[in-house]
């Protein structure tokens, strides 16, 4: 048998497995992944760390998990920490899009590669990472503005549009409002009149929506750029003494399955698709850059929209 690197490799796990080696000692080989999470903000958050950790588990690439609490400064602590420990790869989600530029330049000086996962930066130099995977937030606002232009078709308007952004600077906040405005501005009817952040989390989202509501009652409809917020809002709503889905119509995007469930429930209209389940193609895009192979600069993810007629049906398939 020539001893390459590869027979090497399986002659240790082999005596490994039959107990001549440590495990530890065959451990050693596998290939390490430090990813940087934004937080737990949301439900798609924690089913996207979800999937991370387990297909990282499933692949058997050593994981090294960090959760930034939705601040930037600790994302670039943890990466900071990926390098100093000269880690595989590093992934990770930016939580908003800007100031990347330092810490991308520390990672490519110490030939570290980086992935970015769901939430893209703005850097001009694209060198700094090697692939972006993730959702395309634009065509998710526009599915969004799509759908409330057909639903109110017949109505003459004009039409009150409250928006409950996401996090103030991050890539799905700034694109899902670009998407849809962009739709929406076709008809003078729609008007939004007022926009403000819910950073994502129910709790903000609840408390946004009730100064909204508190400010003006005549709202017609509420564009969530995420669930969590959504639910947030309907809570809001109801305490109002309103009917969700009814008095306002409610719009939001993610399609967890607590959004399944309040479209179920008959208190929010619609959901547009964007999969969290971003885990097995980072560890087979992780995979391909240690065995040198070149992956395209984007990898953008596949997804739909379920309105609320469609939710007890899909309901049960929903991974997530
Ligand atoms: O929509 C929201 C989460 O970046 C796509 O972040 C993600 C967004 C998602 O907190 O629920």
């Amino acid at each position: 048998m020539k001893l390459t690197r590869r027979t090497l490799t399986k002659a240790l796990a082999s005596a490994s497995l039959t107990g001549l080696l440590p495990a530890a000692a065959f451990a050693q080989n596998k290939i390490v992944l430090g990813f940087a999470q934004v937080g737990a903000e949301s439900e798609w958050r924690t089913a996207n760390t979800e999937s991370i950790k387990s297909s990282a588990a499933a692949a058997g690439i050593d994981l090294k998990f960090s959760d930034a609490q939705q601040k930037q400064e600790n994302q670039i602590k943890a990466i900071r920490s990926y390098i100093a420990q000269k880690v595989d790869v590093i992934a990770f989600s930016p939580v908003v899009e800007t100031g990347w530029d330092t810490v991308l330049l520390e990672a490519k000086a110490a030939k570290i590669p980086v992935v970015l996962t769901d939430r893209s930066v703005n850097s001009k130099d694209t060198s700094l990472y090697v692939t972006f995977m993730g959702s395309d937030f634009i065509e998710e606002g526009r599915k969004a503005g799509k759908w409330l232009v057909e639903k109110m078709k017949d109505n003459k308007g004009p039409i009150n549009i409250v928006e409950l952004q996401g996090t103030v600077g991050s890539a799905p906040a700034i694109d899902r409002k670009k998407g849809f405005e962009e739709i929406i501005k076709a008809d003078p009817k729609f008007k939004i009149t007022r926009s403000q952040t819910g950073d994502f989390t129910r709790a903000k989202g609840k408390e946004v929506m009730e100064a909204f509501l508190k400010a003006d009652k005549n709202i017609n409809v509420l564009f969530a750029h995420n669930d969590d917020m959504a639910i947030g809002a309907i809570q809001a709503i109801e305490e109002a003494g309103l009917k969700p889905a009814k008095d306002i119509t409610i719009i939001s995007i993610d399609a967890v399955k607590g959004a399944f469930e309040a479209m179920i429930a008959g208190k929010l209209n619609v959901s547009v698709e964007c999969s969290p389940l971003l885990g097995p193609q980072l560890m087979s895009a992780v995979k391909d850059i240690k065995a040198g192979k070149s992956l395209p600069k984007r990898i953008v993810t596949e997804e739909g929209i379920f309105p609320m007629e469609v939710a007890a049906k899909e309901f049960p398939s929903r991974k997530y």
